[in-house]
């Protein structure tokens, strides 16, 4: 059996982690990195889907809801505008191959990065 990724451990308590909330099939839980003044990561309780493609072919309501998810926390958490960031790949920068968006948002004037 393989370990249960980082994400999986943290919603089980077993590392330490901040949940900020949770529906039936997805969790939030703020980034240990953050990128901004807002930095959650959506993350579905399946570890089933490695990446967005994976999930997107596998379970596309998922990843509606996923969204809808994002930008509930966005309301929550900022005023409701958002980057909505999915790495997919390790050249891409992923690093944690169980699907996860990072949901980025209060930002600060002129600390956007890139385009
Ligand atoms: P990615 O590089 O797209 O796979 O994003 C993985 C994110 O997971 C990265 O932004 C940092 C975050 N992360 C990694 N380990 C931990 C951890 O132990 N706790 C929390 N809260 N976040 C973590």
């Amino acid at each position: 059996m393989t370990e249960a990724s980082i994400f999986t451990r943290i919603y089980n308590g077993e590392i330490p982690g901040e949940i900020v909330a949770e529906t039936d099939r997805v969790f939030a839980l703020r980034d240990i990195s953050p990128q901004a003044p807002v930095h959650l990561l959506v993350v579905p309780k399946t570890e089933q889907y490695r990446d967005v493609t994976e999930l997107a072919a596998g379970d596309p309501a998922l990843l509606a809801e996923m969204v809808a998810f994002a930008k509930s926390l966005a309301s929550e958490h900022a005023n409701g505008e958002f980057r909505l960031i999915f790495n997919n790949g390790a050249s891409a920068s992923q690093s944690v191959f169980h699907v996860h968006a990072h949901v980025l948002a209060n930002f600060e004037e002129n600390t956007l990065v890139g385009f």
